[in-house]
């Protein structure tokens, strides 16, 4: 069942929305870092914590059978919504990082040999690069990076030639944090299977704008993070196809990730536990089954159209100041809106925003080789989500006028 989408009853669901910050209401325009909470997840972790709390698969007694259940039904809600195949294709993981860097780590140092290569491109989050430039050190492989031009698309023929027997994993982000591209995962995937290389598919940017299925995507890996979609810190998704996760070994040795321990031999568990090593985050998976449900509740149809009007109406008011430029405008956007202005630092552009209760992130946004591709060391980013309005790009529109009577 989905609701009508009434934005004033949307934005009551979210209870920081109605905070004041330096005595103007907040206009939260950073949903790329991180995303705000529904009262429903918030209360479904304090529901959680105030009823339930125990470890999971490890007792027989009620809390701890509950709290597997709450945990173990997050996991089937988390395979729904990505249209996955079999829960054990859904490993938790803390975040994106780390979901990467599990992928890095073991099937990496399994598959991966001197003279390989590993491919990634230029728009890559500092997550999606660094775990490769460590494994292809370590291993002796190469970091093929595809490029990307003016608009910020990735340029899909230098991709193809990049592409051979040696490419042993292309790894590419759904959508770009710093430029609000959205790829042609689908695309990427068949080019890289044609030539027998499995694909990752960072989804951070991807999962809270717009429906991802596994089945439909055939990508090999695909990692998010909880807290860019409506639900806590400290949880994230890595999903990976069941031949690829039985074949790789475990990531984390500890307790949950084994069926027996010796000190002669340990036999690891069966997915998806035996990469889910320690006392997991019960209450974070928990928040994210209940954030899944809130989307779900809303549906993409409604959200994709309202993040598209509002990217539309965000484009066309940035676009008419004289002095700013949009960084990244490819023709298929997510809510993301980076913009330079001349004569102002984007350090201060945050500042001067703040100030009016406007919170957009400034910085390299944890991709310095996008930065360094369009010759700028920062840019600021508004990024949006459902429950942002017109009314808040007018605000940032405001905003930006205030910035230009500062540095004129
Ligand atoms: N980008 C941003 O402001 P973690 O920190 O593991 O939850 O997510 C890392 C990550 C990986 N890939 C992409 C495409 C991302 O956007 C991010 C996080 C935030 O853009 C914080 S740096």
């Amino acid at each position: 069942m989905t609701t009508t989408f009434d934005i004033n009853k949307i934005r009551d669901d979210f209870p920081i929305l109605k905070q004041r910050i330096n005595g103007n209401p907040l206009v939260y325009l950073d949903n790329g870092a991180t995303s705000q909470k529904p009262q429903s997840v918030i209360d479904a972790i304090v529901n959680y914590y105030t009823t339930t709390n125990s470890n999971v698969h490890r007792g027989v007694h009620t809390m701890s059978q509950q709290a597997t259940d709450g945990y173990e039904d997050a996991r089937s809600k988390i395979r729904q919504f990505i249209n996955a195949d079999d829960d054990k294709e859904i490993i938790y993981t803390r975040n994106t990082t780390e979901g990467i860097n599990l992928v890095a780590h073991s099937y990496g140092r399994q598959n991966v040999g001197p003279g390989d290569d590993i491919i990634v491109s230029n728009m890559e989050h500092h997550s999606n690069i660094v775990p490769w430039q460590m494994l292809c050190e370590e291993m002796g492989a190469n970091l093929l990076v595809v490029p990307i031009d003016d608009t910020g698309e990735l340029v899909m023929d230098e991709y193809e030639k990049m592409l051979s027997s040696r490419s042993k994993l292309v790894s590419i982000t759904h959508v770009s944090n710093a430029l609000g591209t959205i790829l042609p995962a689908k695309q990427i995937v068949e080019m890289a299977h044609a030539h027998g290389a499995p694909v990752l598919l960072d989804g951070a940017q991807a999962v809270p704008h717009m429906p991802v299925d596994m089945n439909e995507l055939d990508c090999d890996f695909y990692v998010f993070s909880g807290h860019k979609l409506f639900g806590p810190t400290g949880i994230g998704v890595l999903y990976g196809k069941k031949e690829y996760l039985e074949a790789m070994p475990p990531f984390l040795g500890g307790g949950e990730m084994i069926k027996s321990v010796t000190f002669e031999k340990t036999i690891y568990n069966d997915l998806p536990y035996k990469f889910e090593g320690g006392t997991p985050d019960i209450a974070g998976a928990i928040g994210l089954g209940a954030a899944i449900d809130y989307v779900n509740n809303l549906g993409f149809d409604q959200i994709t159209a309202h993040e598209d009007e509002l990217l539309r109406y965000g484009t066309e008011a940035l676009s008419a100041i004289e002095s700013l430029r949009i960084i990244g405008t490819a023709e298929h956007k997510a809510g993301i809106l980076s913009f330079v202005i001349d004569k102002a630092h984007p350090h201060d552009i945050g500042t001067i925003l703040d100030e009016q209760g406007i919170a957009v992130r400034t910085g390299h946004h944890c991709a310095q080789p996008v930065m360094a591709r369009f010759q700028i060391p920062a840019t600021a980013r508004a990024s949006l989500a459902f429950y942002n309005t017109k009314e808040d790009i007018d605000a940032l529109v405001k905003g930006i006028d205030r910035v230009l009577e500062v540095f004129g």
